[in-house]
């Protein structure tokens, strides 16, 4: 059995992005493998959170969790912030890593792109990402392709303090799903489609309302003709609605080419509307049931209190290589 990490931001609505990208491979493992899935608030906080929006989305993504059927007694669900192991293993990778290679991070790049001024919290985000794969010493880490260059520095963090103080962590491997990896935004195929976007038009919410999600497929942006062709290069709008059509139908690619062999874009978006609709509508309902449980807290609870058992243990070992004098 290999173990598994990953974790989402609840920095604003999560996305079918999410979904498509985490979620839905999260789900998949949890039967073979042992995984641990947190709410990364420490790192939402890397960007300006209102607090009681980051209260209620950090309650929401958990909830969503179970909703899109991760199960709180297999799976370790819990807050980033209820395992402060997290926090302390991140401040040393901070020292661990080189300037160089976090301002190489395409994520800061476009996180802080026209900002006056650019919080440090973002500029560190990938060490505390590593601490938070290394500190459970994870086989695998399923996330979407986005994120592979900050698994490359948990990777290289891994082995600079493996040769540093002897040989202790394992170098983690990604796990980015073939198709769907990477959902692009609904009014701009060049980007991912982001829960921080601020034109909520560019992302379907998972809970946004069945004719909300017409809406917003109704407008999405679409290449210059009418073919329904997968081409990224060539039509990279119309492309991206596909992989959406496929994910949400079980389809391929070709399997939804096929269906539209002939036809406009008119009827196909109208299609993958409910395609998607079919697929949130069920999520939102378990949504609501586990948030009106009340079952929440508790299950929040044990799960950080599994993972804080692995997590202190391999700080204390982390500490011990260092060099600090630990506590007796
Ligand atoms: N558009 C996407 N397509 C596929 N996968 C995606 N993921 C995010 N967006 C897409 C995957 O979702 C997981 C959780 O991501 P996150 O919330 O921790 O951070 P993120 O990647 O920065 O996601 P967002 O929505 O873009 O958040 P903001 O806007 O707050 O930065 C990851 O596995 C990610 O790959």
């Amino acid at each position: 059995m290999k173990r598994v990490l990953s974790g989402i931001q609840p920095s604003g609505q999560l996305t079918l992005g999410n979904y498509i990208g985490a979620m839905q491979n999260f789900v998949k493992l949890q039967d073979e493998q042992e995984c641990f899935f947190m709410v990364v608030d420490m790192h939402a906080i890397t960007v300006p959170q209102e607090p009681k929006a980051l209260r209620e989305q950090s309650e929401a993504v958990a909830a969503l969790f179970i909703a899109a059927g991760i199960d709180p007694v297999k799976s370790s669900l819990f807050m980033q912030s209820h395992v402060r192991a997290h926090a302390e293993l991140g401040w040393l990778f901070t020292t661990l890593a080189y300037m160089g290679e976090l301002e190489r991070m395409t994520q800061f790049k476009d996180k802080s792109a026209g900002k006056d001024s650019v919080g440090a919290g973002l500029f560190v985000y990938p060490t505390l990402m590593a601490a938070d794969i290394l500190i459970y010493n994870a086989d695998l880490v399923p996330v979407g392709d986005d994120q592979k260059q900050h698994l490359e520095l948990t990777r290289d963090l891994a082995g600079r303090f493996n040769s540093r103080y002897g040989d202790y962590f394992k170098v983690p491997e990604p796990y980015i799903p073939k198709t769907g990896a990477r959902i692009m935004s609904l009014d701009d195929a060049g980007k991912k489609m982001s829960k921080s976007n601020p034109n909520p038009g560019s992302y379907i919410a998972l809970l946004d309302p069945p004719d909300v999600i017409r809406k917003k497929i109704s407008r999405a942006t679409t290449d210059s003709g009418r073919e329904i062709r997968y081409d990224p290069a060539e039509k990279p709008e119309v492309s991206n609605l596909i992989s959406i059509y496929g994910q949400c139908a079980g389809l391929t690619v070709a399997e939804v080419e096929a269906r539209y062999e002939g036809q406009g874009y008119g009827p196909f978006k109208k299609e993958l509307a409910e395609q998607v609709v079919a697929v949130l509508e069920p999520l939102q309902a378990r949504y609501r049931e586990v948030r009106a449980s009340g079952e929440l807290y508790d299950q929040l609870a044990s799960g950080a209190e599994r993972a804080a058992k692995v997590a202190d243990q391999t700080l204390r070992d982390v500490k011990e290589r260092m060099g600090f004098l630990l506590p007796r």
